[in-house]
């Protein structure tokens, strides 16, 4: 496993600014533990551990994933849900000085052999079912197709696999590991093909959500509740369940956003603090005037993932009786957030400003100049916790990093006094749905697997509530009868996540390119939206 290299005047920079540390996720565990072993830690329906309980199931994951035989720097591709089981899970790959790569619990065989794969994992980790879901076929699936997982390991019943609690522990010394190695691999939105995997470091992590935390207002009164799946970065690091946890607050497990669900557990451990993509927040803000629940504990409500329109955010207040707060970040690094005491029309108009003042932040026009302040233009950034390449992908890094390290986000914002930005839109190709990233040329590459089908495009189409939609387009084989609910059939078949089927597909006779000559994937997916919204 490579370590992820920032070059030395920026390492240097950061750590004497202190934003470096030198901690990592055990050390941060271990001494929570040490200082408050008797606070609440992390709930969920079954379950509530102390800090101490945390440690000691941390510990034990960790002595039996050791016992499987893996060594440190090995990868291991945790699939779990909203559970506490995820928290002790996760510190004990840590611990054991393991890799977890982060897949959603909506991924499927498709998505999971490709982790594994670029990761080169050697172990999966699953709950045995959530939310009406049987994970361990899956994931027999998915070993079958990757004979270098070795080893299944479940949360719950095992079934043909092993359980996590029941694993063989090795009497080792737990090993150490190094603050600025890579802690884990998140996966990318990714706007080009098939999900990138992004090397975080302890180092730079930590300085991310203990820095969150702050910004927050995280302490130890604090219930934070993860109401997106924990996997996704902004539930789980802005300032997400580590920074809760870094903070000595308490976490609480949400297994699905439903207003009635997040409702129930916000009424019931009095929740301070939970983020959420635009579209829940809409669910809770109808579903508030007559839910039966107390939720007059939450303080701060976060809205990020996709642009929160500045109608919706207004309502925010009155409707949950709380701070709203944007957050406006990605996987690959940079987050901002407005500050809880901004002015209204700073919380309402824009998503933020981030969150460390060595952040560097660019936006340049299409020739690379740098834009007038409060014009749109391109957002490129590198900073103390901003990746400056992705995981074993040189084509891709040539293209989304410049050559003195800055990301190209792919948005397009616009940058006002005070270094607050709006995001105006998005130069790449992919889907934001619902806060989830679709990849256009990944659909359509499924889609042209299909025997009757001669072409495929797909863009994002305007969705009043989930933001943006998929459509695509489709060019069928002559002599080809297919219908919208066979292709959709189709796609589930492919074994992807769910929401990665198009919510709606077209059949065209012809994409009528050539009148204007030869176009790019890009300026055609352009042209199919506009014609699609100027027909209704
Ligand atoms: C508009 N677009 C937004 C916002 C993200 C915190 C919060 C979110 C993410 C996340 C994250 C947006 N308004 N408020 O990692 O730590 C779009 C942008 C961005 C992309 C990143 C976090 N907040 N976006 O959403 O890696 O296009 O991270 O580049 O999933 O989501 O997606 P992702």
């Amino acid at each position: 496993m490579p370590r992820q290299v920032w070059p030395d005047e920026f390492a240097s920079l950061y750590r004497e600014k202190g934003y470096w540390q030198g901690e990592t996720f055990g050390d941060f565990l271990r001494a929570r533990a040490a200082r408050h072993p008797d606070r609440l830690a992390v709930v969920d329906a079954q379950n509530r551990w102390t800090y101490a309980e945390v440690l000691e199931r941390a510990e034990a994951a960790a002595r039996g994933l050791m016992g499987l035989g893996l060594q440190p720097g090995d990868r291991v591709i945790v699939q779990l849900p909203n559970i506490a089981g995820f928290v002790s899970a996760v510190f004990g790959v840590f611990l054991a000085g393991l890799i977890p790569v982060y897949a959603l619990p909506a991924h499927r065989q498709t998505e999971l052999v490709h982790f594994a794969n670029r990761s080169g994992a050697r172990a999966l980790m699953i709950a045995d079912r959530h939310e009406g879901f049987d994970y361990r076929p899956l994931a027999s699936a998915v070993q079958q197709e990757v004979p270098g997982i070795a080893h299944v390991v479940v949360i719950g019943d095992p079934g043909p696999h092993l359980a996590l609690d029941a694993l063989p522990a090795s009497d080792a010394e737990l090993p150490q590991v190094d603050p600025s190695s890579v802690a884990f691999l998140q996966i990318s939105g990714g706007s080009t093909g098939l999900s990138k995997l992004i090397p975080r470091t302890h180092d730079d992590y930590i300085y991310s959500f203990r820095a969150s935390a702050e910004i927050c207002g995280l302490g130890p009164d604090s219930v934070y509740m993860a109401a997106l799946p924990v996997a996704h970065n902004f539930p789980m690091s802005s300032p997400g369940l580590m920074g809760a946890l870094y903070a000595g607050s308490r976490v609480v497990m949400c297994p699905n956003p439903s207003a009635e669900t997040a409702f129930g557990l916000i009424a019931a451990e009095g929740v301070t603090i939970t983020g959420v993509v635009p579209p829940v927040a809409l669910l809770w803000m109808q579903a508030a005037p007559r839910t039966k629940h107390d939720i007059s504990s939450l303080q701060v409500l976060q809205v990020g993932g996709a642009k929160f329109i500045p109608e919706a955010a207004a309502r925010v207040r009155g409707a949950l009786g709380c701070t709203l707060q944007q957050v406006f970040g990605m996987a690959e690094g940079l987050v901002n957030y407005t500050r809880l005491d901004d002015p209204e029309e700073i919380i309402i108009g824009t998503q933020g400003r981030p969150i460390s003042p060595d952040d560097e932040v660019l936006v340049l026009d299409d020739e690379g100049n740098p834009v007038p302040e409060g014009e749109p233009g391109h957002l490129l950034t590198r900073g103390p916790y901003t990746i400056r390449a992705y995981h074993n992908e040189p084509s891709a890094n040539a293209r989304s990093f410049t050559p003195d390290g800055f990301y190209r986000t792919g948005d397009i914002v616009r940058r006002l006094p005070g270094g607050y930005l709006v995001v105006q839109g998005r130069a790449g190709d992919h889907i934001n749905r619902a806060g989830e990233k679709i990849s256009a040329e990944e659909i359509e590459d499924h889609l042209l697997a299909h025997t009757g089908i001669f072409d495929a495009a797909v863009v994002s189409i305007p969705d009043e509530f989930l933001g943006e939609r998929s459509c695509a387009f489709v060019i069928l084989q002559p002599d080809t009868a297919l219908r919208a609910p066979e292709v959709k059939a189709f796609m589930r078949g492919r074994g992807v996540a769910d929401f990665k089927v198009p919510d709606q597909v077209v059949f065209v006779p012809e994409f009528e390119t050539t009148a204007v000559g030869k176009i790019s994937r890009n300026q055609l997916r352009a042209r199919l939206r506009a014609r699609f919204l100027e027909e209704g």
